[in-house]
C-alpha cells in the first residue's frame, strides 16, 4: 500500500502581512506595522480602549467637538456661494465623535452628504447603518479606500465644499515623515475653499500618559497581544500569549509614546507560513506602535507645511487634545 503524504493545511497568505511581517521581525529592533492590530477583534478591542477612565483621547475629543462643532462648521463652510460642505472622513472607526459633526452640518444646510473612507468594507457598513438610523437627513456614500497609499476623491459639486475630517488622533500613529506625506497627499485632493479638520492629541504629564497606553483592567494589552494571535492564526504561527508581556514607554526625545511586546524568556518561534524561525532573547521587544503627540501649535504648522492656510483651532480646558481646521486657499 502506498502512503501519500497529506501537507498540514496552511492558512491563505495576505501578501502584504506575510512582507511586512518578514521584514519587521527580520530588523533589529524587531518590529512590527500598528496597521496589524485592526482585525475584527483587535478593532473591537480599540472600541473598549476608546472608553476605558484611562484614555482620555476620545471623550476629551468629544469634548472639543460638542463645544465648537457648530463654530467649526461654520468656518469651514464660510464661502461667497451657498457654502455647503459635504463631509470626507478619513477611517469610518465608530463614526462616534463624527455624529457631533453631522449633526452640526444639518442645522446649517439641512442635508449633508457624508463620504466615509476606510479599507474595511464592514466598518463602513457599521458607519452607514449607524449614521443613517441616527441622522436621517445625512445621506452615506461610503468608499472602500486606503487612504494611506492613495486619495482618490471624486470632485465636489458646484458651489460645495469638501470638509476632510482626520480626527482621533489618528495622525500621531504615523512617522513625522509619512504624516507629512498623507497631509500633502489630502492637500493634493482638494480645491480653493476645502478644509481639513485635524484631530491632535498634545504632550501632557508623562504618568497621564502612560496610565492610557497601559490601563488597569488590561485592554490596551489585550489589544497589543492580539497582533501576535493575528499571526498565529493568519500565518500558522505559534506565539505563546504569556510569554510576551506588553509594555508602554514614554520617549520623551521622540515625543511619543511606544508600545512593545517583550519576551519574557529566550524562546524559538515559528511562522510555519512563512516558513520563518524567530530566535528571541530573554527581554528583547518588538516595537509594535508610535503614538506622537504634539506641542500647542504644533498641529497648525504641520498644517502650514502641507500647504494649508490655519483657519481655526479648539482645545479643551485642560490643553489635552486639539482639533485644528487647515484650509485651502
Ligand atoms: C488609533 N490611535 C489613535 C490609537 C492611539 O492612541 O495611538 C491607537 C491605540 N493604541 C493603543 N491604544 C490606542
Amino acid at each position: 500500500m502506498t502512503t501519500i503524504a497529506v501537507p498540514a493545511a496552511r492558512p491563505q497568505v495576505d501578501e502584504r502581512i506575510a512582507s511586512a511581517v518578514r521584514d519587521g521581525l527580520a530588523s533589529r529592533p524587531r518590529r512590527l506595522p500598528p496597521w496589524l492590530f485592526y482585525d475584527h477583534a483587535g478593532s473591537e478591542l480599540f472600541e473598549q480602549i476608546t472608553e476605558l477612565p484611562e484614555y482620555y483621547l476620545t471623550r476629551t475629543e468629544r469634548g472639543v467637538l460638542a463645544a465648537h462643532a457648530d463654530a467649526m462648521i461654520a468656518l469651514a463652510a464660510q464661502s461667497e456661494g451657498d457654502g455647503r460642505l459635504r463631509i470626507t472622513e478619513l477611517g469610518a472607526g465608530s463614526a462616534e465623535k463624527t455624529r457631533l459633526l453631522l449633526a452640526a452640518a444639518m442645522r446649517r444646510q439641512g442635508t449633508v452628504l457624508y463620504e466615509p473612507l476606510d479599507v474595511s468594507p464592514s466598518a463602513l457598513a457599521a458607519a452607514r447603518e449607524r449614521i443613517g438610523l441616527e441622522i436621517p437627513g445625512v445621506t452615506v456614500v461610503p468608499r472602500v479606500m486606503d487612504y494611506t497609499q492613495r486619495l482618490d476623491l471624486e470632485p465636489a459639486g458646484v458651489g460645495e465644499r469638501r470638509l476632510v475630517l482626520y480626527i482621533g488622533s489618528s495622525i500621531g500613529n504615523f512617522e513625522p515623515h509619512e504624516a507629512m506625506r498623507l497631509l500633502r497627499q489630502v492637500r493634493a485632493g482638494l480645491k480653493a475653499g476645502d478644509g481639513l479638520l485635524l484631530g491632535v492629541d498634545l504632550v501632557k504629564d508623562e504618568a497621564l500618559l502612560l496610565a492610557a497606553y497601559d490601563d488597569a483592567a488590561g485592554v490596551t494589552a489585550a489589544f497589543n497581544g492580539n497582533l501576535l494571535i493575528r499571526l498565529n492564526r493568519e500565518l500558522a504561527g505559534n506565539f505563546d500569549l504569556e510569554a510576551f508581556a506588553h509594555r508602554a514607554v514614554w520617549n520623551a526625545a521622540q515625543s511619543r509614546i511606544e508600545m512593545h511586546l517583550e519576551s519574557r524568556g529566550a524562546q524559538r518561534v515559528r511562522l510555519e507560513a512563512l516558513e520563518l524561525e524567530i530566535d528571541f532573547a530573554a527581554g528583547e521587544t518588538v516595537h509594535t506602535e508610535n503614538s506622537y503627540k504634539y506641542f500647542a501649535g504644533q498641529a497648525e504648522a504641520m498644517l502650514a507645511e502641507a500647504g494649508f492656510t490655519s483657519a481655526g483651532s479648539w482645545t479643551d480646558a485642560r490643553g489635552w487634545f486639539a482639533v485644528c481646521l487647515g484650509r485651502m486657499e
